[in-house]
Protein backbone atom coordinates (compact mmCIF):
# COMPACT_ATOMS: atom_id res chain seq x y z
CA UNK A 1 0.00 0.00 0.00
CA UNK A 2 1.04 3.47 -0.64
CA UNK A 3 2.45 5.51 2.14
CA UNK A 4 0.71 9.34 2.19
CA UNK A 5 1.18 11.46 5.45
CA UNK A 6 0.10 15.27 4.46
CA UNK A 7 -1.57 16.96 7.75
CA UNK A 8 -3.48 19.70 7.91
CA UNK A 9 -0.48 21.50 9.54
CA UNK A 10 1.79 20.50 6.45
CA UNK A 11 -0.90 22.32 3.97
CA UNK A 12 -1.20 25.42 5.97
CA UNK A 13 2.44 25.92 6.43
CA UNK A 14 2.95 25.14 2.65
CA UNK A 15 0.93 27.81 2.17
CA UNK A 16 2.92 30.46 4.59
CA UNK A 17 5.87 29.30 2.81
CA UNK A 18 4.28 30.47 -0.57
CA UNK A 19 3.27 33.77 1.19
CA UNK A 20 6.53 34.65 2.17
CA UNK A 21 8.25 33.54 -0.51
CA UNK A 22 8.78 37.25 -1.90
CA UNK A 23 10.46 38.18 1.11
CA UNK A 24 12.81 35.08 0.72
CA UNK A 25 16.54 36.07 -0.80
CA UNK A 26 17.52 31.48 -1.05
CA UNK A 27 15.68 28.95 -0.14
CA UNK A 28 18.07 26.23 1.61
CA UNK A 29 16.49 23.11 1.36
CA UNK A 30 17.27 20.15 3.65
CA UNK A 31 17.36 16.74 2.14
CA UNK A 32 18.48 13.62 4.02
CA UNK A 33 21.70 12.01 2.73
CA UNK A 34 20.13 8.61 2.94
CA UNK A 35 17.56 9.23 0.56
CA UNK A 36 18.76 12.75 -1.43
CA UNK A 37 16.04 12.08 -4.10
CA UNK A 38 13.17 10.91 -2.11
CA UNK A 39 13.61 13.71 0.27
CA UNK A 40 13.58 16.32 -2.50
CA UNK A 41 9.65 17.50 -2.15
CA UNK A 42 7.82 18.31 -5.50
CA UNK A 43 6.19 21.08 -4.10
CA UNK A 44 9.05 22.83 -2.93
CA UNK A 45 10.85 22.82 -6.42
CA UNK A 46 7.59 24.18 -7.85
CA UNK A 47 7.61 26.81 -5.23
CA UNK A 48 11.38 27.55 -5.73
CA UNK A 49 10.80 28.57 -9.49
CA UNK A 50 14.05 31.01 -10.03
CA UNK A 51 14.82 31.61 -6.78
CA UNK A 52 18.61 31.20 -6.00
CA UNK A 53 18.89 27.87 -3.88
CA UNK A 54 21.42 25.87 -1.84
CA UNK A 55 21.18 22.23 -0.99
CA UNK A 56 22.49 20.66 2.12
CA UNK A 57 22.44 16.82 2.19
CA UNK A 58 21.84 16.38 6.04
CA UNK A 59 22.59 13.30 8.38
CA UNK A 60 25.99 11.95 6.12
CA UNK A 61 27.40 10.68 9.76
CA UNK A 62 24.01 8.11 9.08
CA UNK A 63 24.87 8.08 5.22
CA UNK A 64 26.90 5.46 3.07
CA UNK A 65 29.88 8.11 2.26
CA UNK A 66 30.53 6.35 -1.28
CA UNK A 67 26.55 7.13 -1.87
CA UNK A 68 26.77 10.81 -0.79
CA UNK A 69 29.25 11.17 -3.28
CA UNK A 70 27.75 10.00 -6.15
CA UNK A 71 24.91 11.87 -5.17
CA UNK A 72 26.78 15.13 -4.57
CA UNK A 73 27.97 14.66 -8.55
CA UNK A 74 24.84 13.82 -9.64
CA UNK A 75 22.71 17.29 -8.26
CA UNK A 76 26.04 19.72 -9.06
CA UNK A 77 25.82 17.95 -12.90
CA UNK A 78 22.64 18.66 -12.72
CA UNK A 79 23.39 23.15 -11.88
CA UNK A 80 22.71 22.84 -8.17
CA UNK A 81 24.91 23.60 -5.05
CA UNK A 82 25.34 21.42 -2.75
CA UNK A 83 26.67 21.11 0.88
CA UNK A 84 27.13 18.40 3.31
CA UNK A 85 26.09 18.25 6.87
CA UNK A 86 26.12 15.92 9.49
CA UNK A 87 27.12 15.15 13.05
CA UNK A 88 30.79 13.98 12.17
CA UNK A 89 30.92 17.58 10.05
CA UNK A 90 29.36 20.01 11.75
CA UNK A 91 31.38 22.50 10.78
CA UNK A 92 30.29 22.64 7.17
CA UNK A 93 27.18 24.09 8.77
CA UNK A 94 29.15 26.96 9.03
CA UNK A 95 30.28 27.85 5.80
CA UNK A 96 26.39 28.27 5.33
CA UNK A 97 26.49 31.71 5.19
CA UNK A 98 29.22 31.85 2.76
CA UNK A 99 27.85 29.89 0.25
CA UNK A 100 24.74 31.90 0.32
CA UNK A 101 26.31 35.37 -0.42
CA UNK A 102 28.13 33.52 -3.57
CA UNK A 103 24.82 32.18 -5.08
CA UNK A 104 23.36 35.74 -4.36
CA UNK A 105 26.77 36.85 -6.38
CA UNK A 106 28.71 37.82 -3.75
CA UNK A 107 26.19 40.42 -1.93
CA UNK A 108 28.04 42.83 0.53
CA UNK A 109 28.29 41.59 3.92
CA UNK A 110 26.38 44.63 5.35
CA UNK A 111 22.98 43.94 2.66
CA UNK A 112 21.12 41.80 5.15
CA UNK A 113 19.78 38.01 3.59
CA UNK A 114 16.96 36.21 3.79
CA UNK A 115 17.41 32.47 3.94
CA UNK A 116 14.32 29.74 4.48
CA UNK A 117 15.38 26.56 5.82
CA UNK A 118 12.94 24.25 4.03
CA UNK A 119 12.77 20.21 3.98
CA UNK A 120 11.04 17.43 4.72
CA UNK A 121 10.02 16.78 8.82
CA UNK A 122 13.01 15.10 11.34
CA UNK A 123 15.69 16.36 8.35
CA UNK A 124 17.74 18.65 10.89
CA UNK A 125 16.05 21.93 10.02
CA UNK A 126 16.14 23.52 13.86
CA UNK A 127 19.01 21.46 14.60
CA UNK A 128 20.64 23.76 11.83
CA UNK A 129 19.21 26.95 12.66
CA UNK A 130 20.10 26.48 16.85
CA UNK A 131 24.00 25.41 15.49
CA UNK A 132 24.16 28.92 13.35
CA UNK A 133 22.31 31.12 15.85
CA UNK A 134 25.06 29.78 18.66
CA UNK A 135 22.07 28.81 21.44
CA UNK A 136 18.65 26.29 21.71
CA UNK A 137 16.30 28.55 19.67
CA UNK A 138 14.28 26.46 17.72
CA UNK A 139 12.40 23.45 19.30
CA UNK A 140 14.05 19.91 18.01
CA UNK A 141 13.10 16.26 18.65
CA UNK A 142 14.06 12.83 17.24
CA UNK A 143 10.14 12.75 15.47
CA UNK A 144 8.51 14.53 12.65
CA UNK A 145 6.42 17.32 12.92
CA UNK A 146 8.35 19.22 15.68
CA UNK A 147 8.08 22.62 14.21
CA UNK A 148 4.53 23.78 13.37
CA UNK A 149 4.96 27.15 12.79
CA UNK A 150 7.22 29.42 10.93
CA UNK A 151 10.43 30.93 13.29
CA UNK A 152 11.92 34.07 12.24
CA UNK A 153 15.81 33.94 14.08
CA UNK A 154 17.96 36.75 13.10
CA UNK A 155 22.09 35.99 13.15
CA UNK A 156 24.96 38.66 13.48
CA UNK A 157 26.20 38.88 10.46
CA UNK A 158 23.00 40.41 8.93
CA UNK A 159 21.29 36.96 7.90
CA UNK A 160 18.02 36.50 9.02
CA UNK A 161 16.98 32.58 8.78
CA UNK A 162 13.24 30.94 8.52
CA UNK A 163 12.73 27.87 10.46
CA UNK A 164 10.03 26.43 8.92
CA UNK A 165 7.60 22.88 9.27
CA UNK A 166 8.52 19.87 7.71
CA UNK A 167 7.00 19.89 4.25
CA UNK A 168 5.92 16.38 2.96
CA UNK A 169 3.19 16.44 -0.07
CA UNK A 170 0.02 15.31 -0.98
CA UNK A 171 0.59 12.07 -3.15
CA UNK A 172 3.81 10.73 -2.97
CA UNK A 173 3.55 8.80 -6.39
CA UNK A 174 6.78 6.75 -6.35
CA UNK A 175 5.97 4.00 -3.59
CA UNK A 176 9.85 2.95 -3.07
CA UNK A 177 10.08 6.90 -1.64
CA UNK A 178 7.24 6.82 0.77
CA UNK A 179 8.35 4.08 2.18
CA UNK A 180 12.25 5.37 2.38
CA UNK A 181 10.90 8.46 3.93
CA UNK A 182 9.17 6.02 6.58
CA UNK A 183 12.36 4.24 7.30
CA UNK A 184 14.30 6.70 7.83
CA UNK A 185 12.00 8.54 10.00
CA UNK A 186 10.00 11.52 8.25
CA UNK A 187 6.74 10.20 8.39
CA UNK A 188 4.97 9.56 12.06
CA UNK A 189 4.87 6.75 13.35
CA UNK A 190 1.12 6.44 14.02
CA UNK A 191 0.64 6.82 9.73
CA UNK A 192 2.39 3.62 9.22
CA UNK A 193 1.96 0.28 9.23
CA UNK A 194 5.84 -0.82 10.97
CA UNK A 195 6.03 -4.73 9.61
CA UNK A 196 5.35 -3.47 6.27
CA UNK A 197 7.75 -0.69 6.37
CA UNK A 198 10.54 -2.91 8.11
CA UNK A 199 9.96 -5.74 5.24
CA UNK A 200 10.34 -2.79 2.56
CA UNK A 201 13.26 -2.15 4.84
CA UNK A 202 14.98 -5.85 4.69
CA UNK A 203 14.29 -6.14 1.21
CA UNK A 204 16.34 -3.13 0.23
CA UNK A 205 19.55 -3.85 2.76
CA UNK A 206 19.55 -7.15 1.63
CA UNK A 207 20.12 -5.73 -2.28
CA UNK A 208 22.35 -2.96 -1.47
CA UNK A 209 24.24 -4.46 2.14
CA UNK A 210 23.96 -7.90 1.42
CA UNK A 211 25.05 -9.80 4.72
CA UNK A 212 24.39 -6.93 7.16
CA UNK A 213 21.36 -7.92 8.99
CA UNK A 214 22.30 -11.14 9.73
CA UNK A 215 26.05 -9.31 10.88
CA UNK A 216 23.98 -7.39 13.07
CA UNK A 217 21.27 -9.51 14.67
CA UNK A 218 23.34 -12.85 14.45
CA UNK A 219 21.49 -14.88 12.27
CA UNK A 220 22.34 -17.56 9.96
CA UNK A 221 21.21 -15.31 7.17
CA UNK A 222 19.53 -19.09 5.16
CA UNK A 223 17.16 -21.76 6.33
CA UNK A 224 18.01 -25.53 6.96
CA UNK A 225 18.37 -26.03 3.24
CA UNK A 226 20.36 -23.51 2.56
CA UNK A 227 18.21 -20.84 0.62
CA UNK A 228 18.50 -17.39 1.67
CA UNK A 229 15.99 -16.17 3.90
CA UNK A 230 12.50 -14.07 2.38
CA UNK A 231 11.97 -10.67 4.51
CA UNK A 232 9.48 -11.98 6.01
CA UNK A 233 10.98 -15.07 7.72
CA UNK A 234 14.30 -12.26 8.35
CA UNK A 235 11.96 -10.19 10.62
CA UNK A 236 10.84 -12.97 11.98
CA UNK A 237 14.22 -13.91 12.76
CA UNK A 238 15.03 -10.78 14.31
CA UNK A 239 12.24 -10.97 16.55
CA UNK A 240 12.90 -14.44 17.63
CA UNK A 241 16.78 -13.42 18.86
CA UNK A 242 15.06 -10.38 20.63
CA UNK A 243 12.78 -11.82 22.35
CA UNK A 244 9.37 -10.52 20.49
CA UNK A 245 7.28 -14.01 21.00
CA UNK A 246 4.02 -14.22 21.88
CA UNK A 247 2.35 -17.24 23.74
CA UNK A 248 2.75 -20.04 21.46
CA UNK A 249 6.32 -18.99 20.48
CA UNK A 250 4.76 -17.00 17.34
CA UNK A 251 6.93 -14.00 16.73
CA UNK A 252 5.04 -10.60 17.07
CA UNK A 253 6.03 -8.77 13.77
CA UNK A 254 4.68 -5.66 14.70
CA UNK A 255 7.60 -5.35 17.87
CA UNK A 256 10.38 -6.73 15.82
CA UNK A 257 9.63 -4.54 13.16
CA UNK A 258 9.68 -1.66 15.45
CA UNK A 259 13.49 -2.73 16.95
CA UNK A 260 14.24 -3.04 13.37
CA UNK A 261 13.20 0.60 12.51
CA UNK A 262 14.53 1.98 15.38
CA UNK A 263 18.36 0.56 15.01
CA UNK A 264 17.87 1.44 11.37
CA UNK A 265 17.26 5.12 12.42
CA UNK A 266 19.86 5.63 15.42
CA UNK A 267 22.47 4.23 13.06
CA UNK A 268 22.82 0.91 14.78
CA UNK A 269 23.20 -0.91 11.54
CA UNK A 270 25.90 1.28 10.47
CA UNK A 271 25.93 3.58 7.52
CA UNK A 272 23.40 3.28 4.76
CA UNK A 273 21.61 4.81 1.59
CA UNK A 274 19.03 3.57 0.31
CA UNK A 275 18.68 4.75 -3.11
CA UNK A 276 20.78 5.09 -6.09
CA UNK A 277 20.27 8.00 -8.97
CA UNK A 278 20.22 5.22 -11.70
CA UNK A 279 17.29 3.30 -9.13
CA UNK A 280 15.26 6.23 -9.15
CA UNK A 281 15.55 6.29 -13.08
CA UNK A 282 14.29 2.53 -13.35
CA UNK A 283 11.63 3.83 -10.66
CA UNK A 284 10.54 7.34 -12.25
CA UNK A 285 9.65 5.17 -15.46
CA UNK A 286 7.27 2.59 -13.50
CA UNK A 287 5.86 5.52 -11.37
CA UNK A 288 4.76 7.17 -15.05
CA UNK A 289 3.61 3.28 -16.73
CA UNK A 290 1.15 3.22 -13.41
CA UNK A 291 -0.02 6.68 -13.81
CA UNK A 292 -0.74 6.00 -16.88
CA UNK A 293 -2.36 2.80 -16.85
CA UNK A 294 -4.58 4.80 -14.33
CA UNK A 295 -5.62 7.15 -16.40
CA UNK A 296 -6.11 5.20 -19.18
CA UNK A 297 -8.63 2.91 -17.13
CA UNK A 298 -10.53 6.30 -15.40
CA UNK A 299 -10.84 7.42 -19.19
CA UNK A 300 -12.19 4.13 -20.28
CA UNK A 301 -15.01 3.97 -17.07
CA UNK A 302 -15.76 7.57 -17.94
CA UNK A 303 -16.75 6.70 -21.61
CA UNK A 304 -18.35 3.13 -20.26
CA UNK A 305 -20.81 5.51 -18.19
CA UNK A 306 -21.36 7.91 -20.83
CA UNK A 307 -22.46 4.77 -23.65
CA UNK A 308 -24.32 3.64 -20.61
CA UNK A 309 -25.80 6.65 -20.28
CA UNK A 310 -26.56 7.21 -23.72
CA UNK A 311 -28.45 3.35 -23.97
CA UNK A 312 -30.72 4.69 -20.99
N1 LIG B 1 22.67 11.72 13.18
C1 LIG B 1 22.26 12.96 12.94
N2 LIG B 1 21.16 13.42 13.55
C2 LIG B 1 20.76 14.69 13.28
C3 LIG B 1 21.47 15.54 12.40
N3 LIG B 1 20.83 16.73 12.34
C4 LIG B 1 19.76 16.62 13.14
N4 LIG B 1 19.71 15.41 13.72
C5 LIG B 1 18.69 14.89 14.64
O1 LIG B 1 17.49 14.72 13.88
C6 LIG B 1 16.35 14.96 14.70
C7 LIG B 1 15.44 15.98 14.04
O2 LIG B 1 16.07 17.24 14.07
P1 LIG B 1 15.24 18.60 13.95
O3 LIG B 1 16.24 19.68 13.82
O4 LIG B 1 14.22 18.70 15.00
O5 LIG B 1 14.53 18.34 12.55
P2 LIG B 1 13.50 19.30 11.79
O6 LIG B 1 13.84 19.22 10.34
O7 LIG B 1 13.48 20.66 12.39
O8 LIG B 1 12.14 18.53 12.04
P3 LIG B 1 10.60 19.09 12.00
O9 LIG B 1 10.55 20.36 12.78
O10 LIG B 1 9.84 17.99 12.65
O11 LIG B 1 10.26 19.24 10.57
C8 LIG B 1 16.89 15.41 16.06
O12 LIG B 1 16.90 14.29 16.93
C9 LIG B 1 18.31 15.85 15.75
O13 LIG B 1 19.19 15.72 16.86
C10 LIG B 1 22.65 15.01 11.78
O14 LIG B 1 23.33 15.65 10.98
N5 LIG B 1 22.99 13.72 12.10
MG1 LIG C 1 11.98 21.73 13.27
Amino acid sequence: MAIQWYPGHMHKARKQLAEVLPKIDVLVELRDARIPASSSNPNLIELRSEKPALIVLTKTDLADPALTDTWRAHFEAEGESVLLIGNDSRANAETLPDRVRALLGGRRQDIPVTIAIVGIPNVGKSTLINQLAGRQIARTGDEPAVTQRQQRVSLNAGLSLLDTPGLLWGNIDNHASGYRLAVTGAIKNTAIDHAEVALFAIEALDALYPGRLAKRYNLSGTDATGTLLTPIETLEAIGARRGCLVRGGTVHLERAATILLTDLRSGLLDRYTLETPDMLEAEHLITLERNAEREAKKAARLAARKTKRRRS
